[in-house]
């Protein structure tokens, strides 16, 4: 059974080219300190596991769709999906491992004493795992929400190889359930990374005017989507490029073409105005981007 699988175990898959070619992946042994949190437990940290700027991962390479498929089925965050997942993400989405670092060092700043940090679509808790490692306010708990139920199994199972290797975390709770339902409470920090672009664009308005109520004065919510872009020749470019980014990450043109239609159905990007104008009648009275990298950006909006 999975759950009897040692945290080694886990975070021991193959090795993939790709750390190299993002340039963001270390390779931590039990000896070299982390620097990332002062409070680490070394003496529980695996002999020899792979972290991805600090985060206990299973390393599996995604090769989902590296054969011909009769059909492409639409994309699902499935079992399949979940093993590779933290491999698929990082050679797809340009500027993950930055993203998900400072969601944490953000997160820090407008953290309020005795409230709730949300994690929206959480997949494997990278994000949650990022609030855990850099907000030390008081009183603050993390809550998780996904409505994979691989995805919450495995994130428990991360989320518990945290626990053994740092003292003094933020408590945290991974709830499987539909972010559409999810009663709000009081929270100084809503994380959406790369989230909303899954929910039907009919319901969007709504669940941001729902996070809008539930901030507190002084928190943020911070979205991180995949852009289009108005202008077509921009479209194209920023397409192309992110096709180049993909290549150089060690995807074939066919996991590339199938991958684009196993997902063109369940993900619909919006621009950058469409963002802002529904952020804005959403409530929020600011919207200021923080990052971008190719057609992958991140905002922070202030209630
Ligand atoms: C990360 N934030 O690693 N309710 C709850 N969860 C949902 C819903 C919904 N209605 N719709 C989709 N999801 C993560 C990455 S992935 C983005 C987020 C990607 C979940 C879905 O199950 C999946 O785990 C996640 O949203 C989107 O920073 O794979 O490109």
């Amino acid at each position: 059974m999975r759950k009897d699988r040692s945290l080694r175990q886990l975070l021991q898959g193959s090795r993939s080219n790709v750390g190299a070619a993002a340039g963001c992946d270390l390779l931590i042994w039990r000896f070299i300190r982390q620097p990332a949190h002062p409070r680490a437990n070394l003496a529980k940290m695996p002999a020899f596991s792979t972290y991805t700027a600090g985060t206990a991962v299973s390393k599996e390479s995604d090769r989902l769709f590296a054969q011909p498929l009769a059909q492409v089925p639409d994309f699902a965050f499935n079992e399949d999906v979940v093993r590779v997942f933290p491999d698929m993400i990082k050679r797809s989405v340009p500027g993950y491992p930055t993203i998900v670092e400072n969601l944490g060092v953000l997160a820090a700043q407008f953290a309020q004493r005795d409230s709730v940090l949300y994690d929206l679509g959480s997949s494997l808790g990278a994000v949650t795992q990022a609030l855990r490692r850099h907000v030390r306010t008081e009183g603050c708990r993390v809550i998780a929400v996904d409505n994979s139920a691989a995805m919450v199994e495995r994130c428990r199972e991360y989320l518990n190889g945290q626990d053994s290797m740092f003292q003094e975390l933020l408590p945290v709770e991974v709830i499987e359930g539909d972010i559409l339902a999810l009663q709000f409470q009081p929270a100084s920090v809503v994380a959406l990374n790369f989230t909303l672009q899954f929910i039907a664009p009919d319901q969007r308005a709504a669940l941001l005017s729902r996070i809008r109520q539930s901030l507190l004065p002084g928190g943020a919510l911070i979205l991180s989507e995949k852009l289009r872009f108005n202008d077509a020749e921009e479209h194209a470019l920023l397409t192309d490029l992110h096709v180049a980014f993909k290549r150089a990450n060690g995807y074939s043109e066919l996991e590339i073409a199938q991958k684009r239609s196993a997902i063109e159905n369940v993900m619909k990007p919006d621009s950058l105005e469409e963002h802002r104008e529904r952020l804005l009648a959403a409530g929020f009275s600011k919207v200021v981007p923080w990052f971008q990298c190719l057609n992958f950006a991140s905002l922070i909006a202030l209630p």
